[in-house]
C-alpha cells in the first residue's frame, strides 16, 4: 500500500486533511507517533464501471496516511522527527493557505529547506565517516554541491543507487497540497489544490499506474509502476496467478465502458492477449489465464 506522509508546521491543516481523508477522529498530540489511517481512493473510473456492470462488490485502491504533530515554523523540526518520513512513499507538504495572514510561498520554502538541511547534515556526516575510512567521498561531495543549490537529491542525475539504505529525504518523491485559496504558489514542485486530486495526482508522481479487473460479481482497480509486465501484476492480485501464468486478455477502459459486458467484448473478439512480458497500460480492464 502507498504511504503518504503529511508534513507540515502547526496548524496548517494536517489533522484537517487527515480526517477528510480517513473518516477517523481522534488526535494524538506525541510528535513521534502519527495519526495512522486509511484513505480509499474513489478511482473515477470504477466509479463508472460501477455504474454499468452493477457489481456486487467494489474494492477501491487504499492509500495509508501518517498524520504527524507539526512543529511551529519559528521552531522548525527536531532531527529525530524526520525518522518518521524513512519509510514513506511520498512526503506531502501541507502549507497553510486558508487565511488572509498565510505566507504559503515562505512557508513552503521554509518546509522545503527543512527537508534540504536534514539531508545536508546527514551527508555531511556520511562524509565525515567516509575520511576515516578513507572511503568514496566524491559523489557525496558532488550531492552536497546540488543540495546547497537549494535542490531535492530526486532531480540529480547522479548514480541513484548510493541512495538506497540512507536516511535521506529529499530522494523522495514530495508534493505540496496548498491547503485553502487565498494566494498564489509559483514552484516547480507538484502542487494539489483538491482534496479529492490527492490520489490521483500522487499516482501520477510516483510514477504508477491503474488497471481493473470485473471478476466474480467484483471490480476492482490495481496500482502498479508503470512499465510492470503482465505476469507481475497479476502477482499483485494473487501470486498464483503469476507462477501459474498464461495470458492476459485485455481491453482498454473506454472500449469496456462502451461494450460494457466482458463476455461479450470476448465472443465480439476483440479482446487483447498479453504474454508474461507485455505491460500493462494504465486503464486497462484485464483477465487473467492462468493454471494452478
Ligand atoms: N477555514 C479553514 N480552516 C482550516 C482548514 N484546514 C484546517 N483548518 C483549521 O485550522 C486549524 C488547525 O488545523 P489542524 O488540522 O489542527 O492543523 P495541524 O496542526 O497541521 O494538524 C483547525 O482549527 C482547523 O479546523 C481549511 O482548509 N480551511
Ligand atoms: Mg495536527
Amino acid at each position: 500500500m502507498i504511504k503518504i506522509a503529511l508534513f507540515g508546521y502547526s496548524g496548517s491543516g494536517k489533522t484537517y486533511i487527515f480526517k477528510k481523508l480517513t473518516g477517523k477522529e481522534g488526535e494524538i498530540f506525541d510528535p513521534f507517533k502519527p495519526n495512522v489511517g486509511i484513505g480509499i481512493y474513489k478511482d473515477e473510473r470504477l466509479e463508472k464501471l460501477k455504474k454499468i456492470i452493477n457489481p456486487e462488490k467494489v474494492v477501491y485502491p487504499e492509500f495509508e496516511i501518517y498524520d504527524f504533530k507539526g512543529f511551529p515554523e519559528n521552531e522548525g523540526f527536531p532531527e529525530k522527527y524526520f525518522k518518521n518520513f524513512i519509510d514513506k512513499d511520498v512526503i506531502l507538504m501541507i502549507v497553510k493557505n486558508f487565511t488572509n495572514n498565510s505566507n504559503p510561498e515562505e512557508e513552503l520554502y521554509s518546509l522545503c529547506m527543512e527537508l534540504i538541511y536534514h539531508d545536508i547534515e546527514k551527508i555531511e556526516r556520511i562524509i565525515e565517516n567516509r575520511k576515516k575510512t578513507s572511503g568514496e567521498i566524491d559523489f557525496w561531495e558532488k550531492c552536497l554541491e546540488f543540495l546547497k543549490k537549494e535542490k531535492f537529491l530526486k532531480d540529480t542525475d547522479i548514480n541513484k543507487e548510493y541512495f538506497s539504505g540512507t536516511e535521506l529525504l529529499t530522494i523522495k518523491e514530495i508534493a505540496v497540497f496548498l491547503n485553502g485559496n487565498e494566494k498564489e504558489v509559483k514552484t516547480d514542485l507538484p502542487v494539489i489544490r483538491d482534496l479529492n486530486e490527492i490520489y490521483k495526482k500522487i499516482i501520477e508522481i510516483l510514477r504508477m499506474i491503474t488497471f481493473y479487473t470485473v471478476k466474480g460479481n467484483i471490480a476492482s482497480a490495481w496500482i502498479i509502476p508503470k512499465g510492470t509486465i503482465a505476469k507481475k501484476a497479476g502477482g499483485k492480485i494473487h501470486k498464483d496467478i503469476e507462477k501459474g501464468f498464461i495470458k492476459a486478455g485485455t481491453l482498454s477502459f473506454e472500449e469496456f465502458i462502451e461494450i460494457g459486458d466482458w463476455h461479450k467484448a470476448k465472443n465480439m473478439g476483440i479482446l487483447k492477449f498479453l504474454g508474461p512480458n507485455s505491460e500493462i497500460s494504465d486503464g486497462d480492464v484485464v483477465e487473467f489465464y492462468f493454471t494452478r
